[in-house]
């Protein structure tokens, strides 16, 4: 597989250059750019949680135990509960660096995910993990997502691989193969795919509709990386609170400061919730969004998508 092209944060034309490079190619790729105190304290909570599930020894911090608990999805859900992607974005030398390649400060969405990934099985004969494009799940919510390797990752290792450009050919899922709508494996020829290497302080930028895909991982190691999203201060910002109500017209969000938003519900509504799973109706997700839900939601007149958090996400979203 190709590699992804570096970009430089010092570029000519600033944040305008690199934006320009974003809308054309759909990512933006900087070596060495993360400060690396801020990352060697999300590894070490990462390292942490991997012994406390006893995927790794107190030997090795990446030497995977052997350990392939049934239960496991590849994520540190429990990460959620300690606020640590917020510090990170909250250390000054992160937040100053993002600042510099948006051109505006950052403003967070609370879709978050803390991945290790297992070597796979032998009988594993997939390259891609999962090929998919992060707006089929969230909606238009217009933001680009941050993909932050945090080991040394090798191709034996996999990594993140993207279809630089394809983010500009709409919506790949196949909408007419239910239930996991996949991207159909044609969609993306197998030569539009680049990837790492990567090391910590590595940073991926990506567009929300980029096609993207882990890599299985080939190494005796655990692979992390966190994704975080953002978007510019100044964007248009998608509507974050508690549910309060959820019927076949209409829902109701209360945000933080106690006003209620109605929303209607049409046919072209769907609701997802951030631990994966595929896209569900209202009617389901009646049964799966209890109200007290935190969610983010399109500012639209019809709500076209509607993403259950974390729970553990309503506190810190005053971080913001
Ligand atoms: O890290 C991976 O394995 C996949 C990452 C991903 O799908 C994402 O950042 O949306």
């Amino acid at each position: 597989m190709q590699f992804l092209d570096v970009a430089n944060i010092d570029v000519v034309g600033g944040s305008w250059a690199l934006d320009e490079r974003f809308s054309a190619d759909g990512y933006l790729f900087f070596r060495g750019l993360l400060d690396k105190a801020s990352i060697a304290l999300v590894r070490d909570a990462y390292v942490a949680a991997l012994r406390q599930r006893q995927l790794l020894g107190l030997d090795s911090d990446t030497h995977w135990t052997g350990n392939r608990p049934s239960d496991y999805k590849s994520r540190l859900n429990e990460l959620h509960n300690d606020g640590v992607w917020q510090r990170f974005v909250a250390s000054p030398p992160v937040n100053s660096v993002l600042t510099k390649i948006l051109g505006d400060e950052p403003w967070w969405i609370p879709v978050s995910e803390y991945r290790g990934v297992l070597p796979a099985e032998g009988s594993d004969v997939r390259s891609h993990l999962y090929a998919h494009q992060d707006s089929y799940f969230t909606g238009k919510l217009g933001f680009r997502t941050l993909w932050i390797p945090l080991n040394e990752i090798d191709d034996r290792m996999g990594g993140l691989a993207l279809a630089p450009g394809m983010h500009k050919r709409g919506l790949l899922h196949d909408i007419a193969n239910p239930p996991s709508y996949n991207i159909p494996s044609d969609a993306v020829p197998e030569s539009a795919w680049r990837a790492g290497p990567y090391s910590p302080g590595d940073l991926v930028m990506f567009h929300q509709d980029m096609p993207h895909s882990g890599l299985v991982n080939r190494s005796d190691g655990i692979r992390m990386s966190m994704d975080l999203r953002c978007q510019r201060k100044s964007d248009p910002h998608p509507i974050l609170g508690t549910l309060t109500g959820l019927n076949q017209n209409e829902l109701t969000i209360q945000l933080n400061s106690a006003e209620s938003v109605r929303l209607a519900v049409d046919e072209t509504t769907y609701f997802w919730n951030f631990d994966g799973g595929p896209r569900l109706t209202p009617e389901e997700a009646a049964t799966v969004m209890p109200p007290g839900s935190q969610i983010v939601a399109e500012r639209n007149g019809a709500v076209a998508a509607v993403v259950r958090l974390n729970s553990s996400e309503r506190a810190r979203r005053s971080f913001q």
